[in-house]
């Protein structure tokens, strides 16, 4: 890049509006996306975090409108599981790969203090999956199946009573990390008056506990006023059936009890309706935006600045990545430098430790080898001593003996004479 000098404009003001002649033709544009958003299909995951039989798999039977075939859990489970399933749907000709994931055996043990663990490692799992994709040489991310989930359901238990801790846990330990939807479930068991008290009781207790949750956006014009109108719906109070009866000439989806029908899609009855416009005909783009932007990026900022790298340096001037890799690779280097100098040192005083013992241990033997020699010699000397003794006393012995027996002999003549006499 030598001697070429980048002028560096300043861009707002460097920018002129100009008229085209005739037209030509970058107003496809929008089009030439969805042409293409279509043709890829659309990815949505959502989760349901609940107790046991709290409605889940109804309720997303009802939204989805079919039957998910899921079989239901006992409640003798001894932590919490998640189970995921994905289904390909089709509307019109637009494909939609849904994945649920659900809680298992949610609430039903003694202690629930980890029960939002399994679902914060699975949502952190996901995001770390698709970091460790992005973070490829060779990646693939436009046929990957982005697991990340865009939306939490989080079924609240219909006491009328306000939220239990574990809720409260749960969402705090999920805010930053997922859409957090909170719904009433099973509201056809909580009369009109009550429900108004319990869904402020509810917003109460989660603004004091400083949980946030996912609000309907209300930056973008055409939607901005619905969404507006039901964030101050939240929680929803739903309810879910996969029965059907018929009302008027219609079959529609109710549950039906000795004193009247309650109709999911009946917006005087529930908020089933209001639930699913904003779920998935409103805002479904708008979470999945939020999901990548929000969550993830915040999950990928976390991760990269645990393993070390970031946009400024020490003195808070701004450092490429490029730039913290080398330092990083250089740091490594000196490190490993260190610990071959630390492991050199250390071989040359253990050699030298374990020569002193070695010269030491031949000392000592040595000193035992001169002390047994000694002791050696003295003993042949003492032996040899002995022997001579008693070499003297046999000398000794055998001159005594002689000396005996010649005295005998004569001793013998003597008295042989003496008797001839007589
Ligand atoms: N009253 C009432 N009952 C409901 C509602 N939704 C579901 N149920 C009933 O509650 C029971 C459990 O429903 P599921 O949808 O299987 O609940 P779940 O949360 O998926 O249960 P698990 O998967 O076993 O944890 C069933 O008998 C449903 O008919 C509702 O909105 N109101
Ligand atoms: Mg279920």
């Amino acid at each position: 890049m030598a001697g070429v000098e980048v002028e560096q404009p300043n861009m707002e003001n460097h920018i002129r509006n100009l008229k085209l002649a005739g037209h030509v033709g970058f107003d496809s544009l929008p089009d030439q996306l969805v042409s293409k958003s279509v043709q890829n299909g659309f990815v949505f995951n959502i989760m349901c975090i609940g107790e046991t039989g709290l409605g889940k798999s109804t309720l997303m039977d009802s939204l989805f409108n079919t039957n998910f075939e899921s079989a239901p859990s006992p409640h003798s489970l001894p932590s919490v599981k998640l189970k995921a399933h994905t289904y390909e749907l089709h509307e019109s000709n637009v494909r939609l790969k849904l994945t649920i994931c659900d809680t298992v055996g949610y609430g039903d043990q003694i202690n629930k203090e980890d029960s939002f663990k399994t679902v914060v490692d699975y949502i952190d799992t996901q995001f770390e999956v698709y970091l460790q994709e992005e973070l490829k040489i060779k990646r693939s991310l436009s046929t990957y199946h982005d697991s990340r989930i865009h939306v939490c359901l989080y079924f609240i238990c219909p006491t009328g009573h306000g939220l239990k801790s574990i809720d409260l846990v749960c969402m705090k330990k999920l805010d930053q990390k997922v859409n957090i939807v909170p719904i009433i479930a099973k509201a056809d068991t909580i009369s009109k008056t009550e429900l108004q008290k319990f869904k402020s009781k509810i917003m109460a207790e989660l603004q004091n506990n400083d949980v946030q949750i996912y609000e309907f956006p209300t930056d973008d014009e055409s939607v901005s006023e619905v969404n507006g109108n039901m964030n101050s719906h939240i929680p929803f109070a739903v309810v879910g059936s996969t029965d059907f009866v018929r009302i008027g000439n219609k079959q529609v989806r109710a549950r039906q009890y000795p004193w009247g029908t309650v109709q999911v899609e009946n917006e005087s009855h529930c908020d089933f309706v209001k639930l699913r416009e904003m779920l998935i005909r409103t805002n479904m783009e708008d979470m999945r935006e939020k999901t990548h932007c929000k969550h993830y990026e915040l999950y990928r900022k976390k991760r990269l600045e645990q393993m070390g790298f970031s946009d400024v340096d020490a003195d808070n001037k701004p450092v490429s990545f490029q730039q913290t890799f080398e330092a990083k690779r250089t740091n490594h280097l000196q490190e490993l430098q260190q610990k071959e100098d630390e492991m050199r040192q250390m071989f040359v005083v253990r050699v030298k430790e374990k020569e002193s013992e070695l010269k030491e241990a031949e000392k000592e033997l040595h000193a035992k080898f001169d002390k047994l020699k000694k002791e050696h010699t003295e003993e042949k000397k003492k032996i040899e001593e002995d022997r001579k003794k008693l070499e003297d006393e046999i000398i000794e012995f055998h001159r005594r003996k002689s000396q005996f027996q010649q005295m005998g002999s004569s001793h013998h003549t003597l008295t042989l004479g003496k008797s001839k006499k007589k």
